[in-house]
């Protein structure tokens, strides 16, 4: 299985440095993004280190929407917001911050202002600790 060991995607994981964790599976995990661009904000990310879309094996792309889908169902079940992105990111052009591919699940208000490249905010951890616990109750 792929690793980069100074992958902060890698570390997490690895358990190396911890993470608010939604759901995990022999080839996926999801846990909170933790500069969340709107509360609920979620990430899903194969265990397997690739920097993004272009270089990903088609299982593990599979495998990790497969986990996508589960996680979005969930975040809509638990926020019912007015609508959700599912979004990725591959350069930074395209304003990819970390080097191993992931989905953003983002839950959206229709005024809420988010635009594409939304900058990073640290979010506060007691919300998102809460907020995952909610998810978390939510995955089928
Ligand atoms: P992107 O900019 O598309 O590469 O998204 C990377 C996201 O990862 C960004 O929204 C912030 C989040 N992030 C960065 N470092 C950490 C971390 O250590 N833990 C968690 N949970 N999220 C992180």
């Amino acid at each position: 299985m792929s690793h980069d060991p100074d992958c902060i995607f890698c570390k997490i994981i690895k358990g190396e440095i911890p993470c608010f964790k939604l759901y995990e599976d022999e080839r996926t995990l999801s846990f909170m993004d933790i500069n969340p661009v709107n509360p609920g904000h979620a990430l899903i990310i194969p265990k397997f280190h690739t920097p993004n879309f272009f270089e990903i094996p088609l299982d593990w792309l599979a495998d990790t929407m497969t986990t996508t889908q589960k996680i979005a169902r969930a975040v809509q079940k638990t926020l019912e917001p007015h609508g959700l992105n599912i979004l990725q990111a591959n350069g930074p052009g395209a304003a990819q911050s970390v080097f191993h591919l992931h989905m953003h699940v983002v839950p959206r208000g229709e005024d809420d202002g988010v635009t594409m490249n939304w900058g990073i905010r640290p979010g506060n951890m007691d919300e998102i600790g809460a907020l995952s616990e909610r998810i978390r109750a939510n995955i089928a």
